[in-house]
């Protein structure tokens, strides 16, 4: 029977009703489920719809938005509004946060990355939205910056979909991650990767290794040790993979294990690093620590990073535990040392 499966909306109820949730679990996610589908929609038909190249703008980061960047953004924000359980929204694309006016329940707090990985659009390579919730702080009144900038361990709840050859969606409340598989024939998200599980220990390592003269040593370090292979100090041979895109890099984390870095470097340390801390690293950092995995900047529990601004990067290093805590007594020998 093909329709013997979970759907996203039914496993949201059933989690809402082991917890004794409010309900809002539900409305919260259903907002973001039509968001994604309005988006795998117009990602699916690329050069179909003149949905590809280059928008002519640029977003807050200076980067160059891409059509389907701006498309996403507008889905998000719009599709995300309507329910009203969101009283702020902070994205990506957008130098300041956004409030919802005339929110009906407005408790919480939706800050994304609409699409990630958007220069792999006009290759037909996969790319992602990744989506963080936080809580609306106590007594909060203005939504401004300030009511966004809390630590990663005040998540809700944080999940991607993954335009790729199917579309996924991938979530954590607090209890595990679950992937759900999208059926376009019935316009459902299915459940069919149940508690997702980052294994310990890898083979596979995923970094930019055009970056390698830019790394700090112990960087380099790791990284050398994986490529000497059986005959080096690791005693065993790693392979490597670079999409370019972190939804698709995490994916394949969270179902076959993996470490991916994307480290601060001597060419962008006074950025911070590249990828962004409150809308990319803290929901993968929430979702990898849900599957048993490890996230770090590589000198600090990712989750931990008290933010100081919306759009601040930080240095990633995240995956199967064995490796991120490897990576962090590196850097840690190195600064006793320095
Ligand atoms: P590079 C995409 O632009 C992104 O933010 C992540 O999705 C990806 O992991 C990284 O940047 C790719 O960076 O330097 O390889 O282009």
């Amino acid at each position: 029977m093909p329709y013997n499966r979970t759907t996203l909306t039914h496993f949201l109820l059933q989690e809402q009703r082991r917890l004794g949730g409010s309900g809002s679990f539900t409305g919260l996610i259903t907002d973001i489920i039509f968001a994604c589908k309005m988006i795998s929609h117009e990602v699916n038909r690329g050069a179909l719809a003149g949905n590809l190249g280059m928008a002519g703008s640029e977003n807050v980061q200076g980067e160059e938005q891409k059509k389907l960047d701006v498309l996403a953004n507008d889905i998000f924000l719009h599709m995300n509004a309507l329910g009203g359980s969101y009283a702020g929204m902070a994205s990506e694309e957008l130098e300041d946060v956004h409030a919802v006016h005339g929110a009906a329940d407005g408790k919480y707090l939706l800050l994304f990355d609409p699409l990630d990985g958007s220069s792999n659009i006009d290759v037909n390579i996969s790319v992602g939205s990744i989506f963080s919730i936080l809580r609306l702080p106590e007594g909060c009144s203005t939504i401004n910056e300030a009511a966004f900038l809390q630590k990663g361990v005040q998540q809700v709840a944080a999940g991607y979909a993954l335009y790729g050859s199917s579309t996924m969606m991938v979530l954590t409340t607090g209890n595990g991650v679950n992937g759900f598989t999208l059926d376009n024939n019935v316009g459902m998200f299915l459940l069919t990767h149940p508690n997702m599980t980052i294994p310990v220990e890898t083979k596979e390592f995923a970094i930019n290794a055009s970056r390698s003269r830019f790394w700090e040593a112990p960087v380099k370090r790791y990284i050398d040790e994986c490529q000497a292979g059986k005959d080096g100090p690791r005693a065993k041979d790693f392979n490597m993979r670079w999409v370019a895109s972190m939804v698709a890099e995490v994916h394949r984390i969270l179902c076959r294990g993996g470490v991916f870095l994307y480290p601060a470097d001597s060419e962008n340390i006074k950025k911070g690093g590249k990828l962004r801390l409150m809308y990319e690293a803290n929901p993968m950092a929430f979702l990898v620590e849900q599957a048993g995995g490890a996230a770090t900047t590589g000198r600090g529990r990712m989750l931990d990073v008290a933010p100081t601004h919306l759009h601040q990067r930080v240095p990633v290093v995240l995956g199967s535990k064995a490796e991120v805590e490897r990576i962090g007594a590196y850097h840690a020998e190195y600064d006793a040392k320095a």
